[in-house]
Formats: structure tokens, sequence, C-alpha cells
């Protein structure tokens, strides 16, 4: 009875445009800021392989596991695309991919009639008053020439940049084009000379002297762990130089998934797992990794302390996401364009005022919520047009219950559906998986075809997008599309036939 009449007081209070959190003032603490700050820390290409996700056991993220006990951890977040581009566009703008079009590295949203003027998050953060900074990487790309960055942010920091780079590659060429990205490894330079830790310094910079009569949405974008995954022996050695790094995978994994699955990453510079093996690269690629996820880690670190010196930690929302995971050899591919959890599951936490400290959520969350939670929690102009739904009673008790799953897309008519137990993915050509995942959370048995489960895989199909928008104008990099007529797919404007070999 509690928890119904919590909720429908909640609601109502949303609903009302009221403070978000008000009627839980039982179980928070009681002054929430009229106008919090935010500090909103993007990291580009972080799968779950951080300790309060649980997605590797050695995993050392002191600084997230910190921030995850201050405020609340979702453990079932997703992205909407996996993929840069269209995940950020999805989240900036508050809409999914399928309603923009948006699926592939290009083109921006800005270029797009229907989106060029659309109010972005950090805008409507803007004109409620607030002093927006950036720095790194949050938009994919760029938004297009002063005016429009202008309009964009108030203030803009360092750009997103690897920072000292080795002379050669470090792992030697890469098959599908000998992308320069594709290396990792150890070679000697200071982190200080790293492009994260430079944004983490003027980050630092700017809580420090941030005005105080005016509150500030701070948004930072990391590189790393993205590819190349450069890291120094002090963050290499966190990590065991033995088998015991490597994720679990089953080598047969790929049997019992559909063949239009490869269609999803069918020709790309990251190198599958048969590769990385073969070359005796996989060990060092997961350390790189994984040092690189620390050093990130360390930087978040130095931000929250900066937060706290300042005296700004309770006044402050900080938002911690990534873009969408990274394969490391699970289901035979590195790199991400899957529908797959390790490529779609993310990393999310939530903290500061009205938060419940160590809130633990296992419903399913998107990136897509992001904006509305925000504008919830920061007391912002309400908006009718957003496709997410508010986290915001989730934050005061994470166990309460969203009954949307979380849904990712990769390009038109490729879909997953995630609910609390189930993965259901549903490909183009009408091939479909489904994973139990409490019974098998490495999705290694797809029981799509076992008639009991019907029922499941039905409840599921409903939540397949409705909206399934064909490709926005100028789309371009990772573009799949589908004619079911021929059974043929293009990738990249290359036609795939059924009986072509996959590429290695
Ligand atoms: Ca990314
Ligand atoms: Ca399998």
């Amino acid at each position: 009875m509690f928890r119904y009449q919590h909720l429908i007081f909640s609601t109502c209070c949303i609903l009302s445009g009221l403070p978000a959190l008000l009627p839980a003032a039982d179980v928070i603490k009681p002054s929430i800021p009229a106008k919090p700050n935010v500090l909103f820390i993007a990291i580009d290409d972080q799968n779950d392989w951080i300790g309060a996700f649980g997605g590797h056991p050695l995993a050392q993220t002191p600084q997230i596991d910190r921030l995850a006990r201050r405020g609340t951890a979702f453990l079932n977040a997703h992205c909407q695309a996996p993929l840069c581009c269209p995940s950020r566009t999805s989240l900036l703008l508050g809409v999914r991919p399928t309603t923009t079009g948006v699926y592939g590295l290009a083109p921006s949203f800005r270029s797009l009639d229907g989106w060029k003027d659309r109010v972005a998050l950090p805008q409507h953060f803007k004109a409620n008053g607030y002093r927006t900074l950036a720095a790194g990487k949050i938009y994919h790309g760029d938004v297009g020439g002063p005016a429009q960055r202008a309009r964009e942010f108030d203030v803009w920091g360092p750009a997103s940049t690897v920072g000292t780079l080795p002379q050669k590659k470090l792992i030697g060429p890469t098959p599908m084009g000998n992308n320069p990205l594709i290396d990792w490894g150890v070679f000697p330079h200071k982190d200080e000379d790293k492009g994260d830790y430079q944004i983490a310094s003027w980050a630092v910079n700017q809580i420090k002297s941030a005005p105080k009569d005016q509150p500030f949405f701070l948004a930072t974008g990391f590189f790393l762990p993205h590819v190349p995954c450069y890291a120094t022996q002090r963050w290499f050695d966190l990590y065991p130089d033995d088998d015991s790094v490597l994720p679990l995978v089953k080598e047969d994994d790929r049997n019992d998934t559909p063949h239009f699955s490869w269609y999803l990453h069918w020709s790309l510079p990251e190198p599958r797992l048969k590769w990385v093996k073969e070359h005796n690269q996989w060990r060092n690629l997961v350390r790189s990794y994984l040092a690189c996820t620390s050093f990130v880690d360390s930087q978040i670190g130095r931000m929250l302390n900066a937060l706290d010196e300042a005296g700004l930690s309770e006044n402050t929302i900080v938002v911690l996401w990534s873009d969408h995971g990274w394969h490391l050899g699970e289901k035979g591919i590195t790199g991400k364009n899957s529908l797959w959890e390790r490529s779609t599951r993310v990393p999310l936490v939530i903290a500061g005022p009205g938060v419940n400290p160590g809130g633990r959520c296992n419903q399913p969350a998107e990136l897509l919520d992001l904006y509305p939670t925000l504008i919830d929690l920061c007391g912002l102009t309400h908006r009718t047009d957003l496709e997410g739904l508010s986290l915001a009673l989730q934050l005061v008790d994470a166990t309460t219950r969203r009954d949307r799953p979380a849904i990712t897309s990769h390009n038109q008519g490729n879909h997953a559906i995630r609910s609390e137990r189930w993965r259901y993915i549903r490909y183009a050509d009408d091939s479909e998986e489904l994973y139990d995942m409490d019974r098998d959370p490495h999705e290694w048995e797809n029981v799509a075809a076992k008639p009991d489960l019907a029922s499941v895989i039905a409840d599921h199909r409903k939540w397949l997008p409705k909206t399934d928008s064909p490709l926005a104008k100028n789309s371009a990099h990772r573009i799949l599309t589908f004619d079911k007529s021929t059974d043929e797919a293009t990738w990249e404007g290359t036609t795939i036939h059924r009986n072509d070999p996959i590429p290695e």
C-alpha cells in the first residue's frame, strides 16, 4: 500500500511540475537546491568493466565506485544505438535513432531539416539560466561553425584527443584497412600529456572558479578507453600478465546466432577475436583497455575531489555515462556494433542532492532517460516532446518498477529489447535471438526457437519501435540496409549475398 500511494504521489508531483523528489522527503535529504549544478561525465566506448557494475572481476575503478556509493547505479542501463554518433544524438535530443534516422557516424543532426533547431539537452539548461560548459567529446563530431558552437555551449574547453602518440603503431598492421586508431599497448609517456588528463585539469579549474551566482552544467567527455588504448606502465601494471584478465568466451558461440547478426559488423577496422588470438594480442588488448579504464577513472576522481574542495558536492548532480559498450572477444569480435549485452550495456550513475545514496537499480534504463531525468532533478521547464522516461522515482527508490524495457537499434530494422530478465533481438530479415539473462548472463544459448518461450517473445515483440525511420540524408559509415524482396543486404554501399564468406 505504501508503495502504491508513494508512486501516485510522486507521479502527480512530477506531472504538475513540482520538485520531482519532494514526496520522498522521509527517505532523502530534506534540502534540494532550486538549481543544483550538474557535472555531466561521458566516457567513450566504456563497457561495463567497472567495479560497481560487475562486468569484469578485476576492473579497478575506485573513483567511479565511490561515486556509485554516493548515488544510484543503474545496473541494467543501455544505449539506444551501439555507436557514438547515433547514441549521443539520441541522448542529447531525447529521441530514438528510429525517430531521427541517424544510425551512422554521419550525418550530424545539426545538418538535418527537422533537427537542426531542436533544443538539445545543454541548450535546455542554458535556456533555464545555467552557464553551460563543455570539454572533450560530448557531441559526435563538429556541430558547425563558431556561431553554432556558441549556441550549443557558453564555454568550450579543450577538444577530445588521444594526446601523446607512439612514433608508429605498437601492434603492427591490422586487417580490414590497418586503421591507425586500431592500436593499443604501453609506451613511455606522461599521464599529464594525455588528452583526458588535460580535460580533467580544465574541468577542475572551471569548478574552482565557477561563478557563485549562476548554476553550471559542466560536460566533460573522455576519449579513453576508445581505441587507440595507450597507457603508461603504472596503469598497465594494475592488471596481471596472465590469462585471468581475459573475458569468458564460448568458442562456438556464433553457431546459434542468425547469419544476419554478422551483417551488423560485417567489415570493420576492429579485428575479430581470431586475429587477436593468432597475433598474440588478446591479453595485451584486454590489459590495455582495462588500464585505460582505470586511468580515466582517476581523472574522474580529480573532478570529484575538486567538487569536494570547492564545497560544491552537496549542491551538484553528477551524472556518469558511456555512449555504448565494447566487445573484447565475446561473440568472436572486438568493438561495438552488436545488439548483445556487451555492446548495449553501459555504466550509468547519478549522484547528488535528492538521490538516494547507495541505490542499485535493476530496472531497465535508457540513456534516453537522462534528458527528462535532469529536467526533474534540476527543476527545468518540462517538455512534451521527449521519448525517454524520467528516472526520478528510481533515484528515490531503486526498486520502483519501470515498465518499459530498454531498446537499442542498429540501423533500420534491427532492434534489441532488454527487459529485467530477457534480451530479445529481431533483425531486419526477421531472424531472432532470445536470451535468459538470469540463467545465461553470457548470452551463450539462443533460446528463441523454444516453443514454451513463444509467449516471452510475443511480450517482447510488442516493444519493437513503431516508428522505424529509414536513413537520414547523407548517412554514412557503418550503414547497413536490407532488401527483403531480394534477400540482399548492403553494407557501406557493397552488396552482401547470403553465401558470401564472413570477412575475417
Ligand atoms: Ca563511442
Ligand atoms: Ca551461442
